[in-house]
């Protein structure tokens, strides 16, 4: 025996400091005790795999089990698992959710992965209600069953989840019952196993808000499909069956459509399996290795992160001032030691400080650079650049009115130019700032 000696993979290797706050009775215990045992059983440690959780009592599983785990948004743990598995398909994934989030608020999800054929496993606690927020009916509630959302009974026909797995081209659709616990580890080991999306859907009674189907309710009609064909299931110890001869037992669609949509009795086990491609390994991209394993040391995302720089809480606000007295404009020639545009002759401003606006950092450049007091200014042009370095958005200003005698705090020199002159300043667009401002005047 047995591996789980040697590796010393134990039930307690799972065990969390949490113990379940699930109702007394509630199903989520048998399905959390199958999967810990399963994943005993196949020796992988808790660092070996992921948990994705979706939102419910199921999901709470995330605080009752010591593994890696990442609690979704409702309805939204299938595309999360699938993101991993692309990330890395050497990892075991589980899924672990209610009927609520995987087949109604991710019914999408649920059909898209039953199509791609992403290497994970997903076990659905189907209650047939919305168990965390106290018994709404859920996508896989009988027509007629009543419920604080529906006190006259449902109208809607109920969803089939193994049915529709199957014509959406899943490879591998079991069904288990939270009641029998052996069987259920069998199947998500086999599931686990199998190369490719896994769905396991699982009878989970709700003790609490669902008293029709009840664990009585299930056992008078559930069957063991591995009871009909007589055989005993692979993993069971005194077992013979291969896997080729397993895989020919559960090949047959039709046949498994036909178990699906059975009433009674309601087939539990393997329903459906074949042997295909994963979406992983059909991409060449990942024929050598996982993402996570590639060499990206080489890559230059300069290009990539350029592109993000332009999110607005990142943008550099600045002001440039055009101050006006008898039709000259003030330039100053910028000291060789600034940082930038050093010796170049430009309209003096600055940055925008965190907090100031525009007209605050205006006042303030006018007040450091030259001791005056804007009394009334305007926008001239604003303009957007991306130097290299961090996006800068530039807002040119022209002031005549002011107080005070001009002082010279910063440049290297202040020189008055007239609108022939505009040549001396170093950059068009400054050029084009003070055309704009004589037009504005006219
Ligand atoms: C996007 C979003 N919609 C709705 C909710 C509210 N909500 C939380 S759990 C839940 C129902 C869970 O039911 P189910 O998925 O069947 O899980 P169970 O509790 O039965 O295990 C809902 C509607 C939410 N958390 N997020
Ligand atoms: S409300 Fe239902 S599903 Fe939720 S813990 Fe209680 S019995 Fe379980
Ligand atoms: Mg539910």
């Amino acid at each position: 025996m047995t591996n789980a000696m040697e590796k010393q993979i134990t039930i307690d290797s799972y065990k969390s400091p949490i113990f379940p706050t699930w109702c007394a009775g509630c199903g989520d215990f048998g399905i959390w005790a199958s999967i810990k045992n399963s994943l005993v059983e196949q020796q992988i440690a808790p660092h070996e795999i992921l948990f994705v959780y979706d939102i419910g009592c199921s999901g709470n599983m995330t605080s009752f089990v010591n593994a890696y785990g990442f609690h979704g948004l409702h309805g939204r743990a299938i595309p999360l698992a699938e993101g991993a598995a692309m990330a890395n398909h050497k990892l075991p994934i589980l899924v672990v959710g209610g009927d609520g989030g995987l087949y109604g608020e991710g019914m999408g999800h649920f059909i898209a992965a039953c199509r791609a054929n992403h290497n994970i496993t997903v076990i659905v606690h189907n209650n047939m209600v919305y168990g965390l927020t106290t018994g709404q009916v859920s996508p896989t509630a009988a027509k007629g069953f009543k419920a604080k959302s529906t006190p006259e009974g449902v109208i809607d026909q109920p969803v089939n989840p193994i049915a529709l797995a199957l014509i959406s081209g899943a490879t591998f659709v079991a069904r288990g019952f939270a009641g029998d616990q052996k069987h259920l580890q069998e199947l998500i080991t086999q599931g686990m196993k199998h190369n490719g999306f896994s769905l396991i859907d699982v009878f989970q009674p709700c003790v609490t808000f669902n008293k029709v189907n009840t664990y009585a309710w299930f056992r008078e009609r559930v069957k063991k499909i591995e009871d009909e064909r007589g055989q005993k299931s692979q993993t069971n110890a005194e077992g013979t069956q291969t896997h080729a001869e397993r895989l020919h037992e559960v090949t047959n669609k039709e046949e498994a459509l036909k178990k699906a949509m059975s009433g009674d009795p309601l087939w539990i086990g393997l329903l459906y399996e074949s042997d295909e491609s994963s979406y992983e390994q059909q991409l060449p991209q990942l024929e050598k290795e996982t993402l996570v394993e590639k060499d990206i040391s080489k890559i230059n995302i300069t290009e990539l992160v350029r592109e993000f720089r332009y999110f607005p809480m990142s943008r550099q606000e600045i002001v440039s001032l055009i101050l006006e007295k008898d039709g000259k404009l003030l330039v100053e020639k910028r000291k060789s030691s600034k940082p930038t545009s050093s010796g170049k002759c430009i309209f003096p401003g600055g940055k925008v400080e965190p907090g100031e606006s525009l007209e605050e950092a205006m006042r303030r450049e006018a007040r450091e650079e030259f001791g005056i007091q804007l009394k009334q200014f305007e926008l001239v042009m604003t303009k957007d650049f991306d130097g290299g370095g961090a996006p800068e958005r530039v807002h040119w200003f022209a002031c005549n009115d002011f107080d005070g005698e001009i002082q010279n705090n910063e440049a290297e020199e202040l020189v008055w130019i007239d609108d022939a002159q505009l040549n001396m300043l170093s950059f068009d667009v400054s050029r084009e700032a003070a055309r704009k401002y004589f037009q504005m005047k006219k």
